[in-house]
């Protein structure tokens, strides 16, 4: 099966996305999510000038040899732009393989772990009341896990705050917004968010919670020990993972679970976390860590460790990217939780898609492949928009982590 064709579709159905589209010489065409979130036109410059002319006339079938062939003969390796490429060629291959084997893609790795994909949402508001019932919502969606986030006095443009709906999209202008951030007043107010949350919904639900890697060594060991009586499934990104010794300082101080990844686009991002065991759930993306092809790489190094796998799926992660994400960890002997932020329904319509969410999990659904798929007369009418992401300032001006 031979590959004659690829383009890069790029949409904005309120936030943009980027699909690489692959097609063989038997009809059978797959598709691969390449969105980096307000970095989006250099990953498809990179296709359309560096991959795609690679990739036409080369066997479609041969997935391990595309990934050596982009990640080795580019020579320069790794970083978002070169892996968010070669993950949308991957998943691509992925989805082609799987239409011509008449499998869905789970079947391909392995067979079904489990029965579905655990999920949780994000819960958040503007205050405390807020979030306690923005979790409320969620229980009664059915959700068995919620991330939650609140506004901090004082703080303007916390993160992780939604304007009132399911979705969240921090990429909200041409030039990046500015938030404030206080490290002092999150760190008081953390615990109090927790333990109204428990009060009122107990703790027969998995709460999550997302630092956003603004804290310095230190505080997020100050910040995991005081949520330890609320029962984390999870802190994630408690601080920034360039310096990976600096987790084992937080270990030595919490037993609250860390999570981490989300940013990392190598195994070797991975390797020190999970062999020093540094972590508990290691949180990389099909898009961001090199498709397929990587991530069950990453996902049996940390199964030596007992650490297990929490996909990142906010929303500038496309439905491509949730389609091929849910059949990964369907199969994933130590699959952990996988981040589920509800898309738009332009969204959803952009991209039809076989997986469905029913009491608290979502099910990959048996159609071959990945079972998403785009819709180009859709696309067309959604251009390419402007958005970067916000950053983040102290009170004096410093700049911050966002
Ligand atoms: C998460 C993330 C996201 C990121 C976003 C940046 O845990 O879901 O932190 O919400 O902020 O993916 O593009
Ligand atoms: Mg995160």
């Amino acid at each position: 099966m031979t590959i004659t064709g690829a383009r890069v579709i790029v949409a904005c159905p309120g936030r943009n996305f980027v699909t690489l589209k692959i097609e063989t010489d038997q009809g059978i065409y797959g598709i691969g999510d390449a969105t980096l979130n307000g970095r989006e036109k250099a990953v498809v410059a990179y296709l359309e000038e560096h991959v795609i002319p690679c990739l036409l006339g080369r066997d479609a079938t041969r997935i391990e040899d595309a990934w050596q062939f982009l990640y080795r003969g580019a020579y320069w390796r790794r970083g978002p732009v070169t892996m968010a490429a070669i993950s949308a060629v991957d998943v691509a291959l992925w989805d082609i393989k799987g239409k011509a084997a008449g499998l869905p893609l789970y079947q391909l790795l392995g067979g079904a772990s489990r029965s579905g994909v655990l999920v949780y949402g994000h819960a958040s508001g503007a205050s405390i009341e807020q979030a306690v019932d923005a979790v409320g919502r969620y229980v009664a969606m059915g959700y068995k896990a919620v991330r939650v986030q609140s506004g901090i006095p004082g703080v303007r443009g916390a993160y992780g705050i939604d304007r009132g709906d399911l979705s969240y999209e921090p990429a909200d202008a041409a030039l990046p917004s500015e938030t404030l951030w206080s490290t002092p007043a999150y760190l008081d107010f953390a615990p109090k968010l927790f333990q109204r949350v428990r009060e009122v919904h107990g703790f027969d639900i998995e709460l999550l919670h997302d630092a956003h890697h603004r804290l310095t060594p230190i505080e997020a060991a100050r910040l995991g020990k005081s949520l330890e009586p609320f029962r984390l499934f999870w802190l994630e990104d408690p601080t920034p993972a360039e310096n990976q010794e600096a987790f084992r300082l937080i270990r030595q101080h919490t037993v609250t679970p860390l999570a981490v990844g989300e940013v990392f686009n190598s195994i070797h991002d991975c390797r020190e976390l999970i062999q020093n065991q540094l972590i508990d759930y290691i949180r990389c993306s099909v898009v961001h860590a090199g498709g397929i092809t990587q991530l069950r790489q990453i996902a049996g190094l940390a199964a030596l460790f007992q650490v297990r796998m929490g996909c990142h799926g906010a929303t500038d992660l496309s439905p491509a990217c949730m389609g091929a994400a849910l059949h990964f960890d369907l199969w994933a002997p130590n699959f952990g939780i996988q981040e589920y932020m509800r898309h738009t329904q332009a969204t959803d319509e952009l991209f039809p898609h076989a997986y469905v969410f029913k009491d608290g999990c979502l099910h990959p659904g048996d159609a071959p492949g990945i079972g998403v798929d785009i819709d180009e007369k859709l696309a067309a009418k959604h251009p390419y928009q402007a958005k970067q992401l916000p950053i983040a300032r102290l009170a004096d001006g410093t700049m911050w982590n966002w």
